[in-house]
């Protein structure tokens, strides 16, 4: 089956279905809850969307922990909703793409629990089983450390022997070695894909397969043992045996979260010619505010060093490969009062002044729910007001070292993953038109004013210049084709860029501080025409606080 590579003329919204919208009045959002919305999804002008997990799960990474691949998670929806949901979809134009987690499953998957309840089960080795270490193998089998700030080991029973989970312990890790997992694999995309859906979103993809030594590393700070897990030796082969026997039939796209891979891997990995992803998600952009790649360990932000990870991947796969374009998602903090920005007296200014910056880049933008709003962090107050597990885990390890107390302090509340998974704001009314029910997590208090219906109405909403923004980026060769030049590669206030075709020009001014600066750089453009800007008057050389000009010559 051709591929027409629908993907790069796409922009991407991300629904994350637990907090998208509630039609069944349990507090948790569910499929007939997406339905109900998808004229919103229309009018703002996306074509495609990304559906966090809806499969079968016990919930303990908000359905990453899958325990049937076949099946809906009942608060969610049935399998008629879901085809119904995929239909409507189809109707208005718009594809989806599913979320795949088959790095690892739920450990209240069957074939996980008859492989630690029976040795010889014929599920056994789907999973990574090995001996544990010192006197009846009491110790986990090496000293990996996972994402979750825990153990990767956790012992089967009273057991000598241990599973891999790089998760939570709810999230076994898959044995890619056995062919027959790889087999599975494939059937369940055949499922998926010969019921219509469009692609899928792979997550953690890079960490499938494994170096077998098993052997411990010498101790780090977080993921000791990471050359064993990412990147690992068998990964490409895995992918284009996937592609081979299952992608190639079908016009469908895969995105494939990348965490920790470099832009050589990236490049490796969506090299048309290699049949394994269409395009990767890359953290670099994400990282600049942090230590190592670790959130909790903040670092000052710094513009340059955005511009530094922009300009690398934009560079670096041109010609080679296809990028996607984020700035959220289910796992990070709201881009609004991130990257320098004000998410108070400037909120709407420079949510507009983001979305414009990175959504005229090269690549397949994507939109998580609620950014289209300029949504903010959660107002949490403590830990009890937080669900998610990997928060909760951080929270006990802090306990137990006070030496990590002080860093903590400040970025618990305001790094963790529950600040992006607060329920989308619709009105004003008590649970933000989320649900009738209250919500599994706390409703942002400034729903008051940040609301879908508010925002629709309002000319100068976010929402109202994502709409501009999008309408212009549609069919724009050279938005989708152009060069990507950085013109103040090493200016810390001001991003300025220019994508250019031939001799067509986008331009791109951006000032990313809360003061009115005055920047010479717009002299340059003068004759250019203002496509998209984020306030009404304008002085020549001077820019607003967190003032965005989008400008065009042909
Ligand atoms: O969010 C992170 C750390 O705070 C990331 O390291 C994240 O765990 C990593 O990007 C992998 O994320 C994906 O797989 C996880 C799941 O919890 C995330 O929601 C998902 O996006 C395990 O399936």
């Amino acid at each position: 089956m051709e591929h027409t590579n629908w993907y790069k003329d796409a922009v991407i919204y991300q629904i994350y279905p637990r907090s998208f919208c509630d039609r069944n009045g349990d507090g948790v959002g569910d499929i007939p809850g997406i339905i109900s919305k998808l004229d919103y999804l229309k009018d703002l002008g996306v074509n495609c969307v990304w559906l966090s997990p809806v499969y079968d799960s016990p919930q303990e990474d908000n359905g990453y922990d899958i325990a049937n691949y076949r099946d809906i998670y009942k608060p969610f929806g049935t399998l008629k909703d879901f085809t119904m949901m995929l239909d409507e979809m189809h109707k208005r134009g718009i594809r989806l793409v599913m979320d795949l987690v088959v790095n690892h499953t739920s450990s209240e998957h069957e074939w996980f629990k008859s492989a630690i309840s029976d040795k010889n089960s014929p599920y056994r080795d789907y999973y990574i089983i090995r001996k544990g270490k010192g006197k009846n193998g009491k110790k986990p089998p090496n000293n990996w450390s996972g994402f979750f700030a825990e153990s990767t080991w956790e012992r089967i029973g009273e057991s000598d022997e241990w599973y891999l989970h790089l998760f939570a312990k709810g999230q076994p890790d898959l044995n890619w070695e056995n062919p027959k997992v790889r087999e599975e694999v494939k059937d369940i995309l055949r499922y998926w894909l010969d019921m219509g859906v469009d692609g899928f979103r792979c997550d953690v993809i890079t960490l499938i397969s494994k170096k077998q030594d098993f052997k411990s590393r010498f101790p780090t700070l977080a993921l000791c043992g990471k050359d064993a897990f990412v990147m690992g030796p068998r990964l490409h082969e895995y992918l284009h045996d996937l592609y081979k026997d299952v992608y190639a039939n079908y016009d469908c796209m895969t995105v494939g979260e990348t965490v920790l891979s470099s832009l050589d891997d990236a490049i490796s990995l969506v090299s048309p010619e290699r049949e394994e992803l269409d395009m990767v998600f890359n953290f670099d952009h994400t990282d600049v505010d942090n230590h190592m790649g670790v959130k909790w360990l903040y670092r000052k932000f710094k513009l340059t060093n955005l511009k530094k990870a922009v300009r690398k991947w934009q560079i670096g796969l041109k010609g080679k490969g296809w990028n996607s374009l984020f700035i959220e998602n289910h796992d990070q903090r709201r881009s609004v009062g991130r990257f320098g920005t004000d998410d108070k007296e400037f909120r709407v200014i420079s949510s507009k002044m983001l979305s414009a910056t990175y959504f005229l880049l090269q690549g397949t933008p994507f939109i998580y729910q609620g950014q289209e709003l300029g949504m903010t962090n959660g107002d949490f107050e403590s830990i009890d007001d937080v669900v998610d597990v990997e928060a909760h885990n951080v929270y006990k390890l802090g306990q137990s070292l006070p030496i990590l107390k002080p860093f903590l302090k400040k970025t618990l509340m305001s790094c963790n993953r529950d600040n992006a998974r607060t329920p989308v704001q619709w009105d004003d009314s008590r649970y933000a038109g989320f649900s009738e029910a209250k919500p599994w997590l706390k409703v942002n208090k400034n729903k008051s004013f940040i609301n879908a219906e508010a925002a629709i109405k309002d000319p100068d909403s976010t929402y109202n210049f994502f709409k501009k923004i999008i309408e212009f980026r549609k069919g724009n060769d050279v938005i989708k084709n152009g060069d990507y030049i950085d013109l103040l590669p090493r200016n810390n206030s001001v991003y300025a860029y220019v994508r250019k075709l031939a001799d067509k020009e986008v331009v791109v001014i951006s000032n990313f501080t809360n003061k009115r600066l005055s920047c010479k750089i717009l002299k340059d453009y003068k004759k250019y025409n203002i496509v998209l800007t984020n306030y009404v008057e304008k002085e020549d050389d001077y820019l607003k606080p967190y003032e965005t000009r989008v400008l065009i010559n042909y």
